[in-house]
């Protein structure tokens, strides 16, 4: 009986850490946290994206990964907020310029903390997504759905992974995206 449970992981960094440019601290990311507790299981391109929102910073590089360690989802926050610190990520402007962001997008079929909490954050409408962050953790990630540069890669590792509250895939949710926003994502 084990306890470990893949988690899917969203990567990105639109300026220099102290690695060198994003797509070498995206790789070293990935060895950081293929470490330790956690073996990384599958990776994917990297991705040229630009910011959003539009003109808010330089491009980003993007990827996905898939993660399997043990404990619960808040544990494996803790482990992708250490890395970050480890690559020099300030936390300070939300939706600002980063040198690494690992975002916790899905722990398997987990709604966490609950499924009207996360029903909450993901019936936000966008002005108020603007306003307001939730200061916990959420599962599935509650704008997964929206963002190509979280779905592309994502395709590539985990497209029949599917949304355990939305019911659809990440193939169908990313075929739902505007063909604008998909052909943004630009693999490097
Ligand atoms: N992350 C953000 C804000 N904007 N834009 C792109 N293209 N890629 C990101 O990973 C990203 C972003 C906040 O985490
Ligand atoms: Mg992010
Ligand atoms: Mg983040």
């Amino acid at each position: 009986m084990t306890s470990h449970q893949l988690s899917l992981i969203a990567i990105g960094a639109n300026i220099a850490s102290r690695e060198g440019c994003p797509a070498r601290t995206v790789h070293a990311a990935v060895q950081r946290l293929d470490a330790d507790a956690g073996r990384i299981e599958a990776v994917s391109r990297l991705y040229r994206t630009p910011a959003f929102p539009p003109g808010s910073g330089p491009d980003f590089i993007n990827a996905a990964a898939a993660l399997r360690m043990p404990g619960p989802p808040e544990d494996v926050l803790a482990r992708l907020h250490a890395v970050e610190a480890e690559f020099g990520r300030a936390r300070t402007v939300r939706w600002g310029r980063r040198t690494l962001d690992l975002d916790l997008i899905a722990v398997e079929d987990s709604v966490w903390p609950d499924a009207a909490t996360f029903r909450h954050w993901y019936r936000l409408d966008v002005d108020a997504q603007r306003r307001q962050a939730p200061d916990r953790l959420i599962l599935p990630h509650p704008r997964l759905q929206d963002r190509a540069f979280v779905l592309v890669p994502l395709a590539e590792i985990a497209p029949d992974w599917r949304h355990p509250v939305l019911g659809r895939s990440v193939r169908e949710m990313l075929d739902a995206l505007p063909r604008g926003d998909v052909e943004s994502v630009v693999a490097t």
